[in-house]
């Protein structure tokens, strides 16, 4: 293993001191210790990793120095634009640190939305023309290494972290004001929706949570899209389902999944019809890989997706603000709910057992039989 805050402070002694990203349940612990570390001009907590690409380049024009940009392995998607079209060495040719977590590591059992992910992980950076260094405990050596091959290349460079490599950081638990739990606010959602309506729930501990209240009701999971992966376009799939259909899709989102895509909701407006909710469980934080902070408790995302068409936004703090919500909601086009939630979730939450296949083909034959 390695010790996070010795990690931490060489690549600090090396002068690294920008850091920028997306958390990742695989790098907790050097989140954690980023976070702690730095102010949130040093540590930016991006809406998504192609906007740290980005950032890094930015800092590195300026500065000459290379920023260090960190993100689970399902966050290469959201970067490749930046990374082939602005770092790369026959664009702009820009040097940065990668620290990329490996969820779905061949031979290392993860959840099906890792599998093909962590399968193609070094070969995805292999045709970038990234060169990928998978860092063990001679960490020093690995840094020294990066850090030459920066100075030399001008060219991005990846370090992949293993699951469990990193030690415990401790630090203080996250919190917020709020009193309800993610938990309890979806089992109010779920108790106020028709049996032939559908929901399509983001990515996380959210679609986990959906998925045992459920089993927990003795209910199917046919009505329920758990989206697994593809964080931040729950709300997308949830428009395209609503297309040309009469039945009510409740699209129950994330802040940082929600702040990740946010451009969709420019989109979604002029697009959704009465058939089309929009429940957002807002904690502030990425909560389902370690809490890490969003920017969703300062900014006003009411005010936001009024101005953007939604005609009414609800918003609810409590149990019965919610179950309000959710009747004041029907019938009734461009309706969104925000509930604000505390952080955390059971010690014991499992995941799904459906395969994403089957939960896919299930909910169509019930979505397009109905
Ligand atoms: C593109 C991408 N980046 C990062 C992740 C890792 N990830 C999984 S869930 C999650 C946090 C989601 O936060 P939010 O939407 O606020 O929901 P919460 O966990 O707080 O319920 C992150 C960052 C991912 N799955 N995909």
């Amino acid at each position: 293993m390695v010790q996070t805050e010795d990690f931490y402070n060489y690549l600090i002694k090396k002068d690294f001191n920008l850091f920028a990203g997306v958390p990742d349940s695989l790098l907790k612990n050097l989140c954690a210790c980023i976070k702690e570390n730095n102010d949130s001009k040093h540590n930016i907590i991006t809406a998504n990793e192609g906007n740290a690409i980005a950032i890094a380049s930015g800092y590195h024009i300026a500065s000459s120095k290379y920023g260090v940009v960190y993100m689970q392995n399902s966050g290469i998607g959201n970067a490749v634009n930046p990374l082939l079209s602005l770092a790369d060495e026959e664009v702009y040719s820009i040097p940065m640190l990668l620290i990329v977590g490996w969820r779905g590591e061949p031979g290392v059992k993860d959840e099906p939305q890792h599998v093909k992910q962590g399968k193609v992980t070094l070969e995805l950076f292999k045709t970038m023309g990234i060169e990928t260094i998978i860092l063990d405990e001679d960490y020093k050596a690995k840094i020294d290494y990066c850090y030459d091959y920066l100075r030399k290349n001008n060219k991005p460079i990846a370090l992949i972290v293993r699951k469990g490599l990193f030690t415990d950081y401790k630090t203080s638990k996250p919190e917020n004001n709020y009193s309800i739990t993610r938990e309890m606010a979806l089992e109010t959602v779920l108790s106020k929706i028709n049996d032939d309506d559908f929901i399509v729930s983001t990515t996380g501990k959210t679609s986990r949570e959906v998925f045992e209240i459920r089993e927990r009701n003795n209910q199917k999971h046919s009505n329920d899209f758990l989206t697994v992966g593809s964080m931040g376009h729950t709300s997308s799939i949830a428009l395209g389902m609503s297309i040309g259909s009469d039945k009510n899709i409740y699209c129950i989102d994330g802040d940082g999944s929600f702040i990740m895509h946010m451009g969709a909701f420019a989109i979604i407006p002029s697009i959704a019809d009465k058939n089309f909710k929009y429940i957002l469980i807002n904690n502030g934080a990425h909560e389902s890989v370690g809490g890490q902070p969003t920017v969703a408790f300062n900014i006003n995302i009411e005010k936001l997706l009024l101005s953007l068409g939604f005609e009414n936004v609800y918003i609810a703090k409590t149990l019965d603000e919610v179950s309000e919500s959710m009747e004041k909601m029907q019938n009734k086009k461009l309706q969104a709910l925000i509930i604000y939630t505390k952080l955390g979730s059971r010690e014991d939450l499992g995941r799904p057992t459906i395969s994403p296949v089957d939960n896919k083909k299930n909910m169509m034959k019930n979505f397009q039989n109905k």
